[in-house]
Formats: C-alpha cells, structure tokens, sequence
C-alpha cells in the first residue's frame, strides 16, 4: 500500500515536471523562403516598401547583417538547415540529390523530445519527409499557381489559388488544430521568390511606379575572374523574354504556368502583361535598351512576388501575436539562399559572392533578443539546428556541424566565429556555375574554383573548366563588390598564407574529403 502511494505520487511529480517542461519550452516557427535576397527587405536597406511584416519582425528582434549559407542552392541548403551538416556529410550535395530522411534532423530530435513538429510547403528534398508529426509539401519546385501538393500518405492533390497564400492557410490550419499541450515547431517552406517570379493577381503592376536604378556592377566585364565571366545567368543573355518575363508570344512557361490558371488567374494575366507586350513590342529594343528593360521587368516582378511573401509573413505572425504566442516562440525569416538582383549583370545564385552566399536572417524572440538588434556577427543556417536544440533544453548533438545561437542572442560572445567555409558542387548546370569553395573572414573572401575530377577531357563539349589551380582573392574592406580578383598579386603573401592555413583547418574540422583532394592535386 505504502509502496503504491510513493509510486503515485512520484508519477504525480514526473507529470508536473512534464507539463511545466511543456508549456516553458519555446515554440519555433521557421518561415523559409526561396531565393529571397536580402537586398529586397527593407530591414536590410531597401526602400520600395515590399516587407512592412518582415520590417516589423526586425524591429521587435534581429537583423542579422552576415548570415550565412553553406551551399547556396535549394535542396543543399534546406539539408544543411536540417541537419547543421555539410552537404558532404548529410549527402545532399546539389539539387539532382536524394535526401536521406533518416538521418538525425532538428525534427527527429525536437518530435522525439515531444514537440509536435511540421513542414509545410516546399521541401525539395526528393525524398519525403520522415520525423515530422505532419508534413504537406510540394513536389519538386512546386508551382505558383493552384499548387499539387503531397501528403503524408502520399497522396497528391491540388489546390487552387495563388502558391503563397495557399501555403499560409494550411499553415493556420495546422496551427489551429495543433495540440496545444505540446510544444510546437513549425517550418514554412515558401516557393517566392523563385524563378519565374509570377506574382499573385493582386499584385500585378504593384512597383511599375518604380524605376530601379542598375546596380552599380550591373555591366561588369569580369576582368580577372574566369568564374564569373563563363557563368550563364546574366540578365542580357540568360534571362528569357517569354519564359521569365511573360511576354508574348513566346510565353514559353506553358510547362509550369499559363497553362494551370483558372479562367479568371489568366485574365488578369492576359490583361496586365497584354499592354505590357504591346509596349514592348513598339519599342524595338536592342542592346543595352533592351537589357534594361529586362531588368525593369525581372524586378517589378521580383518585388511583386516579395510582397505576397511578406504579407503572409504578415499573417502567420498575426496568428501567433492574436493568441498569446509571442513570447514563448521564437519567429524566424530566412531564405534558403540569397539571390542577385542585377549585380554583376546576374539573377541566381550558387556563387560564394556577396549576395548570394548572404541571407536573409531576421529573429524575433522576446526572451532572449533585445528589439530592434542589429547584428553583424557571422552567423549560419547551419546554426539553426543547435540553436533550436538548446532552445529545447536538449543536448546538442556531437556531430552537428554548426553552434547554437543562444549566446548571439544574448549578446554574449567573443569570437563567435572568425570564418565561414562555402563548398558549392552542382555541376554540369543550367547556369554554368563552377564548383568551388571558400573561406569568408570579416574581411576576405578566399576561393577555389575546381573540376570535378569525374568530368574528364574526353567530357568536355560545353561544359566550362576553371584554368589549372585557380583561386580568386577578395578584400571585402576595400571591395565589397568582389570586382577586384587580387590573388595572382598576393599568391605568396602571408595574407594568403594564413588564409590557407584556416582554410585547411576547415577542410578538417569538417571532413571535406573532396576539398582536401582538390587541394591535394595542386601544383607545389
Ligand atoms: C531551376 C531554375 C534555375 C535555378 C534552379 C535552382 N530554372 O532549375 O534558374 O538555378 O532551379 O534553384 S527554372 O527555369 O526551372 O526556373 S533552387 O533555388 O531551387 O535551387
Ligand atoms: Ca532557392
């Protein structure tokens, strides 16, 4: 009798400390979007208004100025985010992968320690989603308009409207439906602000009162820089004029647009890019005429997609604010990876450089982040994992490749990272972008671009080679643009020297075997 009461009185304090557990432990809600530059985020500098949500965000958290990715590219970069492992060792490399969903994520770990857990929207990961308490995701890049999405059976169904607010609602409904006695995390997965930029109906026309002006890099030549000069993702020469930009006739998007709209999504379609064309047509653009107007139209239709994004931003916050989440849920903006907005002459990404290897990263927790915290540490994707581990009350995981945040938030490191390692492997690829990695310190960036060795000679067709062992130098301090390749001038420096050293610090600490052996093949 005696040994049943202490028994059920024990059980009644593991219960207590459960539900305390419970209800003290931090919601996370991750919204990550595609390709968003921060460029276009008026908490980053912009001015055209685009992301008075995101903007709000940053004033009650953080705007973190140098956060970074691993990879910049989709899939790669969600697989870092998920594991807090490089694509070498999580083994999602490029976006031609397959996504091993058993290996450890933040959401194994985080379901497993009683949060309930969900992904919605895009993934890319190929593979579906294990660990989740819930998922519905978008196959492959998924689409704008009246998406297909996958359940958790795997079943494929789709729903009408626009890609963006569809997403919103499912997320509310899960929110909505949750159990509440659990802890929650949430990931958002967003297809804006990818290629090929289609805005909500409601948005059409909504920056034609803006005339961007060029980047000052907009007709870079490349001297110097054998990357960025071979690469194919210029808005001259790569961008479409029906495929991105919707003109007619060559709409070109068949495969994935005009031809999934209701009647009443292709009227607005037909009637706000009909006068457009029209225009276009009478002008009889050529050259640079021709290239600036593409420009115009890659941004008015950006910007368009940035604001659909943020203004349902805008309503999942709404939704956490109204039921008195804010304080125990950490709400965090990123991007997979940032995107170039006319720099250099380019739209994608994939490269180390500046705009694409930076991105968005704005955090809003109350417990822990002083509002309106402007923050220049180095910070990751890859952090995210431990971050939200320890925000858990969980071990952080040896193997986990990034560190938590906690100590950022808290305004309480020395040092908290001196470098960053980039490895970006897709190759062939539609934008002709080299493999390369690359250390960024506050104030270098050292990079070496390289063949894969399977790509032999005999393979060579289109395909670019890098000359033999080349590197590219940068010195951010005197050159943000990264205009200035000053590494044949410094090769024996002991700038390069020490960088080099750090670097093959990295490629241990990190186990980037095919880096080393790069390196390895190197002339003496
Ligand atoms: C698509 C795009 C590319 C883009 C990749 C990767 N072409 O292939 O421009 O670089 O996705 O983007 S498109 O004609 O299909 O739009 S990622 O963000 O998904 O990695
Ligand atoms: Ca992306």
């Amino acid at each position: 009798m005696k040994r049943t009461v202490v028994l059920l009185g024990w059980l009644f304090v593991c219960l207590l400390k459960v539900r305390a557990q419970n209800t003290s432990r931090p919601n996370i809600l991750i919204i990550v979007s595609d390709d968003h530059a921060y460029q276009s985020i008026g908490a980053y500098g912009a001015s055209y208004g685009a992301t008075p949500h995101i903007d709000q965000l940053a004033r009650e958290g953080a705007t973190y100025t140098n956060a970074f990715v691993t990879n910049s590219l989709c899939g790669p970069s969600r697989a870092c985010l998920l594991t807090s492992k490089y694509s070498n060792i999580n083994g999602f490399k490029d976006n031609r992968s397959r996504f091993d969903p058993a290996q450890p994520t933040f959401a194994s770990y985080l379901t497993g320690a009683g949060y309930q857990t969900a992904w919605i929207g895009k993934w890319h990961l190929k593979s579906l989603p294990k660990n989740f308490s819930y998922f519905k995701i978008l196959p492959g890049q998924g689409q704008y308009y009246n998406p297909v999405f996958i359940d958790e059976n795997d079943q494929k169904s789709r729903i009408e409207g626009y890609c963006t607010n569809v997403i919103t609602d499912l997320s509310l409904d899960w929110l909505k439906n949750r159990d509440t006695s659990k802890p929650f995390c949430l990931v958002v997965g967003e297809k804006a602000t990818h290629r090929t930029w289609m805005p909500d109906t409601a948005d059409l026309g909504a920056f034609d009162h803006v005339k961007f002006p060029l980047p000052d890099d907009f007709y870079d030549s490349f001297p110097n820089r054998y990357a960025g000069k071979v690469n194919n993702m210029n808005i001259a020469h790569t961008m479409r004029l029906g495929y991105d930009l919707k003109m007619k006739p060559d709409t070109g998007f068949g495969k994935s647009g005009y031809t999934r709209f209701t009647p009443s999504q292709q009227k607005y379609f037909d009637q706000y890019y009909d006068s457009i064309y029209q225009d276009f047509k009478s002008r009889h653009l050529v050259g640079k005429a021709l290239t600036e107007w593409k420009f115009q139209r890659y941004l008015r239709d950006y910007y368009a997609t940035v604001l659909s994004l943020d203004r349902n931003v805008g309503r999942i916050v709404d939704y956490i604010d109204k039921n008195g989440l804010g304080k125990n849920t950490i709400v965090i903006y990123t991007s997979d990876q940032g995107m170039y907005l006319g720099e250099h002459g380019w739209f994608d990404k994939r490269f180390i450089y500046e705009q694409s290897m930076k991105t968005p990263l704005v955090i809003r927790y109350p417990e822990l982040i002083r509002p309106g915290t402007r923050d220049s540490t180095m910070v990751m994707l890859l952090d995210m994992a431990p971050t939200f581990m320890q925000l858990a009350g969980l071990k952080v995981p040896g193997d986990m490749q990034g560190k938590s945040l906690i100590p950022v938030f808290k305004g309480e490191h020395k040092n908290f990272r001196n470098e960053v390692f980039y490895h970006y492997y897709e190759y062939p690829n539609e934008h002709n972008a080299l493999p390369h990695f690359g250390l960024r310190t506050e104030r270098y960036v050292l990079v070496r671009f390289y063949t894969p060795p399977r790509f032999t000679e005999a393979k060579k067709g289109k395909l670019r080679y890098p000359p033999k062992d080349y590197w590219e130098l940068y010195d951010l301090q005197n050159d943000p643009e990264q205009l200035h390749n000053i590494y044949e001038a410094n090769k024996r420096s002991a700038l390069v020297r020490g960088l080099k050293t750090e670097m093959d610090k990295l490629i241990v600490q990190y186990k980037q075997e095919d880096a080393a052996a790069v390196l390895a093949g190197e002339a003496k």
